[in-house]
């Protein structure tokens, strides 16, 4: 398929004629972008402008890290980078979080910079927004490139493409200085020029020997245990991982972004049984899971070792396509590099139909401690409490993901984060989009963008009231689209809660508490939106109801208890405690 370029026609010598900003653009589309994320200005302003003009969508945020997060989770939810564009130094940096966090997850994207003239930026002369960008980015994203000549933009695009999905996926910085774009070329020598790339992340195939390795020690278990992070998700390898849970008969455990590759009412879903099946299991295969913090690391106490840092006894499969993610904290006995889709498939191959399931005390005890826990959970969750707390207000949560399976879930916050996560179950594969890897607070309006953008369905978005106020400006951008996003903001007065006091009596309040009962609401009507203010659970229902309903972007206050959090959530134990005490 040739590029559509749109040529600039010089009056006197009627050479067709392109130019740098026309080829970036005819590259992108060539390459099957055809939506970018970002923020306007010197010297992209005009890039948006023709962007829009030749037919891509460009969606324009408040502030570049928004613009960021939106290319990322695009980047995830499609398998392809998904294309974040800024103006130099300050809206480069903007989008900088954006970019480090999508490498840390392993999310393809592309973050694109205009950036200022070259030789005064080298000479250190003071240019406008001066910064030498490339060497900033470099070490906080998978690969970096610069281009300075209009022939080379399709090579330049083509590599920044290769570079975020082929092996393990992540983020690209591409730094286009102001002059390249007014460059002109000959337009067919433009056309030939760029790279429609071939086959951007190809399989890898996993070693015989690895798979049989790997099947012998899964055989070998007494206590076999899957764990499924994110990257089986962005796999896509769905249908292949539920016939090898499903054949193995394997207990499994989802990490937050892979609920739903089954659904969490699957009965061989270990998720409510989690601090049981760690530390008994014998085996565990980890598909696209690293044994980061998350995981404790794949040792100590949540493992069954005998303290913070013993081996608690488990062998470990792991199937990754990074091979130096083996090892990298406990001893991999198994190790599988290769694409899941590849792998997954091997194993099944090799599993056929006769695969002796594992012994039934190991299923019947994990399945007994899981109807145990969903039983408490339901007990707390049919309670009515005044104020309104978040079992209250998730249990109304829950009803309507399960009536909208389709629906995006977006989720951040720390309280308003893991409660979420343990009560709303998920149904379908890439559908919750949370903090990740980092715990990062500031993805929640970005990712509900592009999940509305990118799925064309409503999307949720659960927010922490402290989570919200890192892109709450976003809500313009969702009623400027006209986006079907309900935002529901556990409002507790603050961060983890709002109960925190000066110790000295002065003024200011305490550092995690905000104004007690904020409307945020108002921040929703501002625009054109809904707000919604909910004190109760039924409120809460009609309101997110009509949300779907109607499609309108919706912002719904719930009102918390605000005594209802604890410190960090579920991670208090991360937080160092003051050994001297004043
Ligand atoms: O087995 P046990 O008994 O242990 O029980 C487990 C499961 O078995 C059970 N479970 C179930 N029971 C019944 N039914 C079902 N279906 C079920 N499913 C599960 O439930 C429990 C819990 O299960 P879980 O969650 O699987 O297990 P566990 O042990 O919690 O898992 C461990 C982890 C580590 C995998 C998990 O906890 C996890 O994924 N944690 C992620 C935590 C995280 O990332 N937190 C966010 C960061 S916190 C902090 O950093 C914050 N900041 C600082 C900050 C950040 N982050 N970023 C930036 C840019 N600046 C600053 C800030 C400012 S949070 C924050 C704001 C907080 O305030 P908000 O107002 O936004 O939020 P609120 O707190 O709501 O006020
Ligand atoms: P989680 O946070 O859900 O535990 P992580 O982000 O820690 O997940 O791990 C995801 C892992 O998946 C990474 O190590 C990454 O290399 C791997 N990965 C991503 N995509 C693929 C793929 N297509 N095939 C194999 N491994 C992949
Ligand atoms: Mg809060």
């Amino acid at each position: 398929m040739s590029a559509v370029l749109s040529p600039v026609t010089t009056p006197a010598a009627e050479v067709r004629l392109t130019d740098g900003f026309h080829l970036v653009l005819d590259a992108l589309k060539l390459n099957g972008i055809h939506t970018i994320y970002g923020l306007p200005g010197i010297p992209i302003t005009d890039l948006t402008r023709m962007a829009q003009a030749e037919g891509l969508r460009v969606i324009s945020f408040r502030h570049e890290q928004n613009a960021g997060n939106a290319a990322a989770i695009a980047g995830f939810m499609n398998g392809k980078p998904g294309v974040c564009l800024t103006v130099s130094a300050p809206g480069f940096l903007n989008g900088l979080t954006a970019l480090a966090n999508a490498t840390t997850n392993c999310f393809p994207m592309i973050l694109i910079s205009g950036s200022s003239e070259r030789e005064i930026v080298d000479l250190q002369q003071g240019d406008y927004e001066e910064m030498d960008q490339l060497a900033i980015a470099k070490p906080l994203c998978k690969a970096a490139f610069r281009v300075l000549h209009a022939d080379d933009i399709g090579v330049g695009i083509a590599r920044a493409i290769r570079a975020a999905v082929s092996g393990r996926p992540g983020g690209v910085y591409l730094d286009l200085p102001a002059k390249l774009f007014a460059q002109t070329m000959d337009a067919a020598a433009g056309a030939a020029s760029l790279i429609q790339v071939v086959d951007p992340a190809p399989r890898q195939i996993p070693a015989p020997d690895a798979i049989q390795r790997a099947l012998d020690l899964l055989k070998s278990a007494k206590k076999p245990l899957i764990l499924l992070g994110k990257g089986a998700a962005y796999a896509r390898a769905d249908d292949d991982i539920r016939a090898l849970v499903e054949r193995t008969g394997i207990p499994y455990l989802p990490m937050s972004m892979a609920k739903g590759i089954l659904p969490d009412t699957h009965e061989q879903s270990a998720a409510a049984a989690r601090s049981y099946v760690l530390p008994e299991a014998d085996v565990v295969l980890l598909i696209g899971a690293r044994l980061n913090w998350l995981l404790s690391h794949g040792k100590g106490k949540t493992w069954g070792g005998k303290d913070h840092k013993s081996w608690g006894g488990q062998k470990f499969i792991q199937i990754d396509i990074s091979p130096t993610e083996m090892d990298s904290n406990v001893r991999i006995d198994a190790p599988v590099v290769g694409d899941i889709g590849s792998c997954v498939a091997a194993l099944l191959a090799g599993i056929g139909s006769q695969w002796p399931k594992p012994p039934s005390e190991w299923t019947s005890a994990v399945s007994e401690r899981r109807t145990k826990n969903i039983a408490k959970m339901a007990e707390t969750l049919a309670k009515d409490p005044k104020p309104m707390n978040f079992h209250s207000a998730l249990n109304v949560v829950r009803d309507i993901v399960k009536a909208n399976p389709d629906a995006m879930l977006v989720n951040e916050g720390a309280n308003a984060l893991d409660f979420t996560r343990s009560i709303v179950d998920m149904y379908k594969p890439r559908k919750r989009l949370d903090v990740g890897t980092w715990g990062v607070m500031g993805i929640g309006m970005g990712f509900a963008v592009a999940a509305a953008v990118e799925s064309g369905q409503p999307v949720i978005a659960i927010e922490g009231d402290s989570a919200f106020g890192f892109s709450g400006m976003e809500v313009e951008t969702i009623c400027r689209y006209n986006l079907p996003v309900c935002v529901v903001i556990f409002n507790n007065n603050g961060v983890y809660r709002g109960t925190d006091v000066n110790p000295k009596g002065g003024p200011d309040v305490a550092p995690t508490v905000f104004v007690k009962d904020a409307r945020y609401e108002k921040l929703m009507e501002a625009f054109g939106g809904v707000g919604v203010y909910a004190t109760t659970p039924a409120e809460l229902r009609s309101g997110m109801e009509e949300a779907i309903r109607s499609r309108r972007p919706t912002l719904i206050n719930a009102v918390i208890d605000e005594t209802a959090g604890t410190e960090s959530g579920r991670i208090t134990s991360l937080n160092p405690a003051a050994a001297l005490k004043k």
